[in-house]
């Protein structure tokens, strides 16, 4: 039987890395096998393509050529890693995927939605996540919770008004499909945002575990 396609997705410093061993441990106790990855990532291809789409020094990259580079690194990660993952059966646990092309680029960087939807269909077929768990927060304490951390990348110094878009991206995707998404408030303090995000997987767990 097909495995499960699981995604993580929000706007900075929402909790997402935070969050996926935890996630991953779940799924592993139900008796599943779990490959986690992320994108832009997952292969070695995707992780140098990943470089060049985070690196500061590529400031003026044209918006097209961002577009591009993530569907082209979801082209390998899909071939290498996700497809033949879920042939075998294991579930795949992916840290953003399509859904943040929507949101950063559609949302954050105003491209066409009908051109992400033909590069989506190209790239994947009819392959769309089981479950997406979209961690949200507000915009100034996610941005506030990254700033803590490392050297912002590429996208970390966006104005504050592109997180708005995303965000506002994000939330307007999971109004348009209930049935996959799952709104975590991750605003809350961290065993809250655990057990809200037991509480999303249980389902799915428990259907595949009857599977
Ligand atoms: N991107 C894109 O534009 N288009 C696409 O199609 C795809 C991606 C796939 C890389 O993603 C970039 O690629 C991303 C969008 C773009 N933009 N950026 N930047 P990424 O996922 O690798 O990078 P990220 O969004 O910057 O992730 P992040 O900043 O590492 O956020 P996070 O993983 O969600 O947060 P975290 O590291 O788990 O937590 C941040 C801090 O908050 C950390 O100190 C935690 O200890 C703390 N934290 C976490 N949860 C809590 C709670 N509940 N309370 C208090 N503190 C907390």
């Amino acid at each position: 039987m097909r495995g499960r396609l699981i995604t993580v997705e929000g706007g900075e410093g929402v909790g997402k890395t935070t969050n996926l061993n935890y996630i991953r441990d779940l799924i592993e106790k139900s008796g599943k096998i779990v490959r986690s990855t992320r994108e832009p990532g997952g292969t070695p291809l995707g992780e140098r393509i990943r470089e060049l789409l985070l690196d500061p020094a590529e400031q003026g990259m044209a918006a097209d050529c961002e577009l591009l580079l993530m569907f082209a690194a979801r082209a390998e990660h899909l071939d290498k890693l996700i497809c033949p993952a879920l042939a075998a059966g294991e579930w795949v646990l992916c840290d953003r995927f399509t859904d943040a092309t929507y949101a950063y680029q559609g949302g954050g960087r105003g491209l066409s939605k009908q051109r992400i939807i033909e590069l989506e269909q190209m790239v994947q077929g009819d392959l769309r996540p089981d479950l997406t768990l979209l961690l949200d927060v507000p915009v100034e304490i996610g941005l506030k919770r990254a700033g803590e951390r490392s050297r912002p990348d590429r996208f970390e110094q966006e104005a504050y008004d592109f997180f708005e878009r995303v965000r506002a991206a994000y939330l307007e995707r999971a109004a348009a499909e209930p049935g996959r998404f799952r709104i975590i408030d991750a605003s809350q303090p961290l065993a809250a945002v655990q057990a809200q995000i037991r509480e999303a997987l249980a389902p799915l767990l428990q259907a595949g575990a009857a599977a």
